[in-house]
C-alpha cells in the first residue's frame, strides 16, 4: 500500500524515498505487526474470555493441562490479522509471490477457524472432520502448486537444489506439484501437532520465518545469489516483508502465549503458520533446508507416526504419550523446561540451515 503512495509521499518529503528500500519496509513490517499484536492482544483476550471461547482439555491428557481448561483460544486470528495488515501495508502488492503466500496462509487460517469454531463455539469436540480438514488443505495446496508450476517464468522456479552440493539441480517436471503439495500440507499439520505447550509452536515458527526471510532476500539479489550459488529468483526478495510481518506478529502473540499462556493460537493459527512456512520454503526453493530447520516439527510428527503405528500393530506405546512433548511431560519435566529446550534445538537447526548457504 505504502509503495502505491510513495511518489505522492516523496512529493511531501523526500525522506519517504526510504520506502523504496526492501530492508526498511521489512523492519516496518516487523514493527507494525508487533504493534498490531500488542494492541489487539489484550482486547482479543478479553473478548474471547467474555464470549467463553475457551479451550476444552481432554481428560486423557497430562494432568498438568487440566488447569488450562477455559484458556482463550483462536488467538491465531490476531496473528493472521497482523500478518495480513503489515504485508498489505509494507509489501509490493504487484508481486505475485506475496499474494501466493498470503492467500495460502489465510486459506489455511479459514480451515483452522472452521475447526476451532465447531469445537469451541458449537461444542463439537471433534471439530471439522479430519478428512474434510485434509481435503480443503489439499485443495489449497494443490491449487497453489499448480499455479506456481504453470506460471513459472524461470527454470529455477521449479528446479530443486540440494544443500551442501553446489552443482546439483534437479528438474522433476510435474512432480514439482506433488512435492509442493506435500511440503505445504505436511508443514501445516506438523505445526498443528506441535502446538501443545505454551509457546512451543510459535517460537520455532518465528525463528524459521526469520531464516526463510534471509534466504528470500539473498535469492532475490542477483549478486548475492550468484556469489552463494543459490537460485536467483527476482520475485522472492519481496517475501522478506511477509517474513518480517510473520516474525513481528509471532513475537506479539508469544507475548501473550508465553508460559503460563493467556491465549492459545488454535488451529486457525497453527494450520496457517505451518502452511506459511511450507509455501515460503517452496518459493525460495529451500524445501530440504526447511526440513532441517523444522526438525522439532518433524520430530513431533514422527513421534506420532511411530506411536500410532506401534499401538495399532503391537498394542504397545513407544512413548509415554505422543506427540513427544507429552512424553517429556509424563517423565516429569516441567513445561517451561520442555519449551525452552525445544526452542534451543530449533535455534541450532536454523543456524545449521543458514550454514548451508556457505557449506556448498
Ligand atoms: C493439535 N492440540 C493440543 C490449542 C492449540 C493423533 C494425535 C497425535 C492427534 C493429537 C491432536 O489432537 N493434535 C491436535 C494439538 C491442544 O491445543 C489446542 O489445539 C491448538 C493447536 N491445534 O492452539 O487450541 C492442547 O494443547 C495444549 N496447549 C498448551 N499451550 C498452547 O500454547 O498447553 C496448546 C497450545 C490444549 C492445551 O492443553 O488443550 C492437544 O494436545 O490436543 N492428539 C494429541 O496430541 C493427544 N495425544 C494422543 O492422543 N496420543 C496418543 C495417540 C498418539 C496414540 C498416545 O500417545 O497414546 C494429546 N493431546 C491432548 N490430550 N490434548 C494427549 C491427550
Amino acid at each position: 500500500m505504502l509503495l502505491l503512495l510513495v511518489d505522492y509521499l516523496i512529493g511531501i518529503d523526500s525522506g519517504f524515498r526510504v520506502l523504496h528500500y526492501l530492508t526498511f519496509r521489512t523492519i516496518l513490517g516487523v514493527l507494525s505487526a508487533l504493534a498490531i499484536s500488542w494492541f489487539i492482544g489484550p482486547i482479543m483476550i478479553r473478548k474471547l474470555t467474555s464470549n467463553k471461547i475457551g479451550q476444552s482439555v481432554r481428560e486423557d491428557g497430562p494432568q498438568s493441562h487440566f488447569s488450562k481448561k477455559g484458556t482463550p483460544t483462536m488467538g491465531g486470528t490476531m496473528i493472521l490479522f497482523a500478518i495480513a495488515s503489515s504485508t498489505l501495508l509494507c509489501g509490493d502488492l504487484s508481486n505475485r509471490y506475496v499474494w501466493v503466500v498470503l492467500l495460502v496462509t489465510l486459506a489455511h487460517g479459514v480451515i483452522g477457524f472452521v475447526d476451532d469454531y465447531k469445537k469451541v463455539m458449537l461444542g463439537n469436540s471433534a471439530g471439522l472432520a479430519a478428512r474434510w480438514k485434509f481435503f480443503w488443505q489439499s485443495v489449497v495446496a494443490l491449487g497453489a502448486a499448480g499455479y506456481l508450476y504453470t506460471s513459472a517464468q524461470l527454470p529455477a522456479e521449479t528446479q530443486y537444489i540440494v544443500p551442501f552440493f553446489k552443482s546439483i539441480t534437479l528438474d522433476l517436471g510435474w512432480a514439482y506439484i506433488l512435492v509442493t503439495y506435500l511440503v505445504i500440507v505436511g508443514s501445516s499439520n506438523a505445526v498443528n501437532l506441535t502446538d501443545g505447550l505454551d509457546g512451543l509452536a510459535i517460537g520455532p515458527t518465528v525463528m524459521i520465518a526469520a531464516a526463510l526471510g534471509i534466504f528470500a532476500y539473498l535469492s532475490g539479489h542477483s549478486s548475492f545469489a550468484q556469489y552463494l550459488a543459490i537460485p536467483h529468483l527476482p520475485k522472492s526478495g519481496e517475501l522478506v516483508v511477509f517474513c518480517g510481518a510473520l516474525v513481528g506478529s509471532g513475537l506479539g502473540f508469544l507475548w501473550f502465549n508465553a508460559y503460563p499462556a493467556m491465549v492459545f493460537m488454535g488451529d486457525v493459527g497453527a494450520l496457517a503458520l505451518g502452511a506459511a512456512l511450507g509455501v515460503l520454503a517452496v518459493l525460495v526453493r529451500q524445501e530440504i533446508v526447511l526440513l532441517i530447520m523444522s526438525g522439532v516439527f518433524v520430530m513431533e510428527t514422527i513421534s506420532v507416526i511411530i506411536q500410532v503405528a506401534s499401538y495399532k500393530t503391537r498394542k504397545k506405546r513407544v512413548f509415554l504419550m505422543a506427540p513427544i512433548h507429552h512424553h517429556f511431560e509424563l517423565k516429569g519435566w516441567p513445561e517451561p523446561r520442555i519449551i525452552v529446550r525445544f526452542w534451543i534445538i530449533s535455534l541450532v537447526l536454523v543456524l545449521i540451515g543458514l550454514a548451508t548457504l556457505k557449506l556448498r
